[in-house]
């Protein structure tokens, strides 16, 4: 019988990942494009070691309790893991592991991306060129936009990727503001001219763009809730490449709606029953920016993710801890 680990991966990953898996483990991967039931991942875990799991997976306490005894391993190909029960897996004595770090930059990156969108009026100027064929050509008051130079950005959650985002941030000429659990070292703070607010309201009242770089747990659900999105300073708009759940969306709506907001430029919004078809309004007024969560979709992301994947099973089941093992809500920081 083979020594082999065996493993259900529930998505397809990267070809390199699929292939190095195949040759490491007993893989066993889920090629049909959609997402398991919660019987499929069951059933698929019979006799296996290793789970492999996405965040369109949910992986809850009633799964956890199903798990078949072999599994002794979650191994989360993403960095959050609000789509697990970490506590529920902690007690069934299941070790969770998940892959930070290797897409800290991308989602720096893309966060800066939607960050310019609105004020530069990206996708505005791509749609009159290519959808509606209107272009009068150029004129000294044509298509004006708002300078990003200058402004306060106010970040939530100075983690790796906030950091990251304040970094570049910094190099745009904003004045960067952050709101975290633990105020950060001057060794990152004084480079990045930062101002530490105890007090997220006070933070809120005082930027002229919000950036959610926090986990979504139990504390940060609706952290952003309607009495915070009202206290927001007229005129400001929020970037989230983090996770939905991080906002009141039908407040957002609403303060976007009354103006009192310019806009939101939003990788992550509530999408179990569609797109909000007042957000979807909105972002054909140009208030709204949506990319389609894919703020760490590059392929290079994407592969060192999966080697990441990779180097937690591989030592989990050599018996090592694992380097990137997750703990449950109480040990770990969740505004870091
Ligand atoms: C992925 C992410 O899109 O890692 C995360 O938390 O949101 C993204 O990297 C997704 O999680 C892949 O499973």
């Amino acid at each position: 019988a083979s020594q082999k680990p065996k493993i259900l991966v529930t998505r397809r990953l990267p070809e390199s990942i699929e292939s190095r898996m195949a040759t490491l483990f007993e893989t066993d991967i889920n090629d049909g494009d959609i997402t398991l039931t919660s019987d499929d991942i069951i059933a698929g875990l019979e006799g296996k070691d290793v789970l492999v799991c996405s965040i369109t997976d949910t992986i809850d306490a009633a799964l956890i309790a199903r798990l078949p005894q072999s599994v002794r391993l979650i191994a989360q190909f993403g960095n959050g893991i609000d789509n697990i029960d970490v506590e529920a897996a902690w007690a069934a004595g299941l070790t969770v592991t998940n892959t930070p770090s290797v897409l800290t930059e991308d989602t720096a990156d893309m966060a800066m991306v939607l960050m310019l969108a609105l004020p530069r009026r990206l996708v505005e100027g791509t749609q009159m060129l290519v959808r509606d064929g209107v272009w009068a050509g150029w004129s000294p008051t044509s298509m004006l936009g708002h300078r990003l130079r200058g402004k306060a950005l106010g970040i939530v959650g100075m983690g790796r990727i906030g950091t990251a985002v304040a970094q570049r941030a910094k190099a745009f000429g904003l004045n960067i503001h952050y709101y975290s659990r633990n105020r950060r070292p001057p060794a990152i703070e004084d480079p990045l001219e930062a101002t530490y607010w105890h007090d997220l309201d006070s933070m809120i009242a005082a930027v002229d763009i919000v950036s959610l770089h926090t986990p979504h747990t139990r504390e940060t659900f609706h952290l952003l809730s309607a009495k915070r999105l009202a206290g927001m300073k007229p005129g400001s708009f929020v970037v989230n490449v983090s996770r939905p759940e991080l906002i009141d969306e039908t407040a957002l709506v609403a303060e976007i709606e009354s103006g009192h907001l310019s806009g939101a430029a939003l990788d992550v919004f509530e999408n179990k029953n569609g797109i909000n078809p007042r957000l979807l309004a909105l972002a054909e007024q140009n208030k709204v920016v949506l990319t389609a969560h894919m703020a760490s979709a590059t392929l290079e992301a994407r592969v060192e993710m999966g080697e990441t994947v990779i180097v937690n099973i591989r030592a989990f089941m050599d018996g090592h801890q694992p380097p990137h093992r997750v703990l449950p809500e109480g040990g770990r920081g969740t505004l870091s």
